[in-house]
């Protein structure tokens, strides 16, 4: 039987500011359990995540990566070369934390400046379990996707899984849909075509 080639799949990168939860979240997307025990990340850490799509498992790469701040130099160093591998981006913020929410902005926008390629912007709000000390709302994360013109929105909860399984799920879906129009989602085409309006 002649050899079937996989496409070689792009990966979702993780991105945000420190303590967002953006290694629990990928944490609890394996073992489906909240572990209080992670430590700072320093370096880009791949991982393989498995998620259902229409009843058959896909295999995705996700990558985590360290926090980042305004104007940080780790941005161009270990995150650019990522840009060019990945599918789909989580954008996460902590509900709790304004400053994590005011760096997205900047993020998007380094992404934007930096990228000129179809690729998926996912605008991901962690902890919401923690609702006596939120400080950025629902609405809040609403408006900004849309200002921002990223591609969906989600409000979700690293302990308590709220929303994992389904954000995992919609870039699966994502990908599958760029891998059947594009073939491949190694090499994604110009961003001409890319939306210009939220679609969460
Ligand atoms: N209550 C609550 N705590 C969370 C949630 N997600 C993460 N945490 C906690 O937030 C802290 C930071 O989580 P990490 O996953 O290390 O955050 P990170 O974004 O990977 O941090 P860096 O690697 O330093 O950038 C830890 O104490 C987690 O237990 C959540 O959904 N709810
Ligand atoms: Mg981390």
């Amino acid at each position: 039987m002649a050899d079937v080639k996989l496409p070689e799949r792009a990966s979702v990168l993780i991105i945000g500011d420190f303590n967002v939860g953006k290694s629990t979240l990928i944490k609890y997307q394996r073992t489906k359990k909240f572990d209080d025990t992670v430590i700072p990340t320093m370096e880009i850490e791949p991982s393989i995540i498995s998620v259902l799509v229409n009843g058959k498992k896909l295999n995705i790469t996700v990558k985590d990566s360290p926090g980042m701040k305004k104007d940080s130099t780790k941005f161009g160093r270990l995150v650019f070369p990522e840009f060019q591998k990945c599918a789909v981006i989580f954008f996460v913020y902590d509900k709790t934390h304004r400053r994590s929410f005011d760096l997205i902005k900047d993020l998007k926008q380094n992404v934007d400046d930096l990228i000129n390629r179809r690729m998926e912007c996912f605008l991901v709000g962690n902890k919401c379990d923690k609702k006596s000390k939120e400080v950025v709302t629902l609405k809040d994360g609403q408006d900004r996707c849309s200002e921002l013109k990223m591609d969906l929105f989600i409000e979700i909860s690293a302990k308590e899984g709220t929303n994992v399984e389904e954000l995992f799920h919609k870039a699966a879906l994502r990908i599958k849909d760029m891998e059947f129009q594009f073939g491949s989602t190694k090499e994604l085409p110009r961003n001409e075509n890319t939306p210009k309006s939220c679609r969460c």
